[in-house]
């Protein structure tokens, strides 16, 4: 519980990080207006030529901050087990002390502005407020699209409604405490980086970088690490999940949160467009769902993102066209290439690469350079609003009743393209299974197994073993026939010779049209050791060019495989100690024994 008035918190980080100036934000199109000519004129944005892209600006950041920091994110619970053992720990006195000293005078010479945001409607009972305090412009106005920045946030504070404070420096004064001067730069940052979090007082303090998750502080600091305390403390689920409505050609309506490791296309899946008649997805979230149990015993869901983050390469008119509608105007780009009228431009949004661009870093490139012209982690943020598919539940107070649960990795080998669990807990034993082959060596050995639990491993603010706990316990409480179902999907099985089986993208549609006909009962699916299979006659392959091999290879479970990969889970589970819960050993057994 946050005791601490939003003015008093205010006026002490004033004192500490001595900015010259305090601005209280209220989201309003004028302050969008006097921040974006700041940038601007400062040098920070680049605006993009208003005919072909209108109201949207193009920021470089230093070559150092383009990514979030996992090796700089640290949860500060006063117990090191409770941060678990895929977290790393500090200890929360010593943590405030170092941070404290980092950000003594940080702001000096620099605006702070004090920015009430809500994560989710205002008004939805699933809403939680928090007050992010920075010294980057740069980030008030990417909270600007990616939260609901507003002075009624304010007010409800004041009222006495819970609160997060969210502190964040880039950590580069303009003044010394001599008074010296430093010049500034389009985007200052700090070498030293802290991307601290602390589950007791439900505080974020992020110093030192201005990129994404790093200093959008309402995003994977907020919605995920202290979010996923508050559920654990309140009954809910934070997640790390898109959010679609799925409408049949008969028009019934599925929802479904869907779990993927970063970088497995999620955001394409969110915008999903069928290849099959009649089918339609529409879009209420990519990368976050707050997820709670209502009266009737259903999980209800919100996104509590207003816009997306998405990363910019890869991303075209082939792979995710509503993406491209999306962003036609009101965008932030974020380490895009430049074309010579004014617009952007990345790998994958055309064939073919114009033959002049400025690339990321503000250079002369041409195709002949050998490097990508936008860094492969570019972005784009842009307000939900502007979706083409958009749900008309995205900004519901509500939210919508899940129906089905998927969780997916990206695995060569092994994983089917879609299994069902058997019921609950299996289901949860699925997500805390979900694993990536490494593809490249920068992530480790290539080929070995990097486990990403419910695709939450760099986002859970506590003991991941308790978490699973946690996702079992909210099951107990649903009444049975109301639970979500559970599926596995993978879009990513390989043959021998390193092809991928299935096309993916939009061809995905037939998978969902699959759980989509379990879930209406219509078809049965066949028992495997591993869950329950589709039955091949009863997947739609209409038009689709895959031979009979292909869809065999595609749901091959290979006993001695799974049996190797179960040693692994046994390895894996070990890390938890106690803290594993019996019901996941259990499931584990099962796997075992239904090998054998
Ligand atoms: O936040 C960042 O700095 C980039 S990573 C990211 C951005 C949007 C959505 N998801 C992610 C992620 O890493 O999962
Ligand atoms: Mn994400």
């Amino acid at each position: 519980m946050t005791v601490l008035s939003v003015e008093q918190w205010v006026a002490d980080t004033a004192k500490l990080t001595q900015p010259s100036d305090i601005v209280w934000c209220n989201g309003s199109d004028a302050e969008w207006l006097e921040l974006t000519e700041l940038l601007v004129e400062n040098g920070t944005f680049i605006r993009l030529n208003p005919e072909l892209r209108p109201n949207s600006y193009l920021a470089r950041t230093d070559p150092a901050d383009v990514a979030r920091v996992e090796d700089r994110t640290f949860i500060c619970s006063a117990n090191e087990e409770d941060a678990g053992p895929t977290n790393n720990w500090r200890d929360p006195l010593w943590m405030k002390d170092l941070l404290r000293s980092l950000f003594k005078g940080s702001m000096r010479g620099r605006t702070m502005y004090v920015v009430p945001f809500s994560m989710g409607p205002i008004g939805s009972r699933q809403a939680r407020f928090g007050v992010e305090i920075t010294d980057s412009p740069y980030v008030v106005l990417s909270m600007h699209i990616m939260t609901r920045v507003s002075t009624e946030v304010l007010n409800l504070i004041n009222a006495g409604a819970e609160w997060v404070p969210a502190l964040h420096s880039v950590g580069a004064p303009l003044f010394d405490e001599n008074g010296i001067a430093s010049a500034d730069t389009t985007w200052p940052c700090n070498v030293e980086k802290y991307i601290a979090h602390f589950p007791e007082s439900n505080e974020i303090w992020s110093f030192g970088s201005g990129y994404g998750g790093n200093a959008l502080l309402g995003k994977k600091c907020m919605s995920l690490r202290i979010g996923s305390v508050l559920g654990r403390n309140e009954g809910w689920l934070a997640e790390h999940m898109l959010l679609v409505k799925l409408t049949s050609p008969k028009g019934k309506n599925f929802h479904i949160a869907a779990a993927f490791p970063s970088a497995c296309g999620k955001t394409n899946l969110a915008m999903l467009r069928p290849t099959l008649p009649g089918w339609q997805v529409s879009t209420i979230g990519d990368d976050i769902a707050w997820i709670a149990p209502d009266a009737e015993g259903r999980l209800r869901a919100i996104n509590p993102e207003a816009g997306f983050f998405g990363v910019a390469p890869g991303t075209g008119m082939k792979t995710n066209p509503v993406a491209v509608e999306t962003m036609r105007s009101n965008t932030i780009f974020t380490n895009v290439a430049l074309t010579p009228d004014g617009d952007v431009w990345w790998e994958g949004l055309t064939d073919e690469a114009p033959a002049q661009l400025t690339d990321w870093t503000g250079k002369s490139w041409s195709p002949a350079s050998g490097k990508p012209a936008a860094h492969p982690n570019s972005r784009f943020t842009v307000s939900l609003s502007q979706c083409p598919t958009i749900d008309s539940a995205w900004d519901s107070p509500e939210g919508v009743a899940l129906d089905a649960i998927l969780f997916g990795g990206r695995r060569a080998t092994n994983v089917p393209l879609v299994v069902e669990s058997r019921d609950w807990d299996h289901g949860v034993f699925m997500g805390a299974t979900i694993s990536s082959e490494q593809t490249a060596a920068a992530e480790g050995v290539v080929g070995t197994l990097r486990r990403d639990p419910f695709a939450m491993l760099p986002f859970c603010g506590y003991n991941m073993g308790d978490y699973w706990q946690h996702w079992l316990n909210v099951g107990r409480g649903l009444k049975p026939s109301n639970r979500p179902r559970i599926f596995q999907v993978n879009w990513f099985r390989k043959d021998a010779n390193g092809k991928f089986l299935w096309p993916g993208f939009g061809e995905n549609t037939r998978v969902l049209e699959w759980i989509a006909r379990r879930l209406e009962n219509e078809v049965e699916a066949q028992e495997s050791a591993i869950g329950n299979l589709p039955i091949i006659a009863d997947l739609n392959l209409d038009g689709l060019e895959i031979t009979d091999q292909q869809l065999a290879d595609i749901f091959t479970v290979d006993a001695s495989a799974w049996s190797q990969e179960a040693d692994l889970t046994t390895e894996y589970f070990a890390k938890f100690g106690a803290h594993l819960p019996t019901t996941m050993s259990r499931q584990l057994e099962i796997l075992r024994k239904n090998l054998a």
